[in-house]
């Protein structure tokens, strides 16, 4: 069975961290309604969601896949790049403790879980502006012993690898070149966004099917011709955030 680990929507979303798009109004409202039509993508694509409290004054505390790294044999917590986000990790820690082993990223090593990843035991990890090289070597040591490899890759002009490069189906990547060099990634395939539109990489692909944000219909049509079976979701005010798809879920398995 999957879990999916989300948290509500903070009423600070509007604070958020960002990085490389302009401050716009945030709706906490329709971002809310927005998340809970994602919770219900989430359940129908076969996840049970465990929903953690919201956490008022964390204003990116919704996008819960930066604070760790679950794998099936462990759960690694992270110290987020943003120092405002490192205070969301203790309450996940907790949540994940129920399921996984847990390890953590110590100082001064920063990993947030958006730039790392997983194709099967290959743990791609974006060096970015929020997981730096420490971050990196600590994954790669508390994760050696399961034989995960750690491959570091450097994106560009975007705020993390998954930004510019995401799972779609057995073997096939979803990407934007222009962030990331396909040639850091070993014997896949690649379906490129249209270059319309940059962020469309992010994806969260489940064995039923890959929840796809509305904003992008190009690229979704691109999928279609990949035969990728797609559920779409509107997330356009965690969009505004820099958030995308992926970072609203920590998702993994466990043992019925
Ligand atoms: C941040 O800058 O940390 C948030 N505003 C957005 C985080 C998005 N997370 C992700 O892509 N995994």
């Amino acid at each position: 069975m999957l879990i999916a680990v989300i948290r509500e929507v903070s009423a600070a979303l509007e604070r958020c961290e960002l990085s490389y798009l302009p401050r716009t109004p945030v709706d906490v409202t329709l971002a809310r309604r927005q998340h809970r039509a994602y919770r219900e993508v989430l359940e129908t694509l076969g996840c049970r969601v465990v929903s953690l409290p919201e956490l008022p004054e964390q204003a990116d505390s919704v996008f819960v896949e930066d604070t760790a790294v679950v794998l099936d044999e462990i759960a690694v917590v992270t110290r987020p790049g943003a120092a405002s986000r490192r205070v969301e990790t203790e309450s996940m820690a907790q949540a994940l403790a129920e399921y996984r082993e847990l390890a953590a990223i110590e100082a001064p090593g920063t990993l947030d879980g958006g730039d790392v990843l997983r194709v099967g035991h290959t743990l791609y990890v974006g060096q970015s502006a929020r997981s730096n090289r420490e971050g990196i070597r600590q994954l790669a040591a508390a994760t050696a012993t399961y034989g995960y490899k750690v491959v570091p890759v450097e994106p560009r002009d975007c705020l993390h690898l998954k930004t510019a490069v995401t799972q779609v189906a057995p073997g096939l990547l979803l990407i934007n070149p222009a962030w990331v060099d396909p040639r850091a990634f070993d014997e896949m395939d690649f379906l490129e966004v249209d270059p319309a539109e940059p962020h469309a990489a992010n994806a969260v692909w489940l064995p039923g099917g890959v929840i796809y944000p509305r904003s992008f219909p190009r690229t979704r049509e691109r999928l279609a011709g990949r035969r990728v079976p797609v559920v779409m979701v509107d997330m356009s005010e965690t969009e505004k955030a820099e958030g995308g798809v992926t970072c609203c879920s920590l998702i993994f398995r466990v043992r019925t």
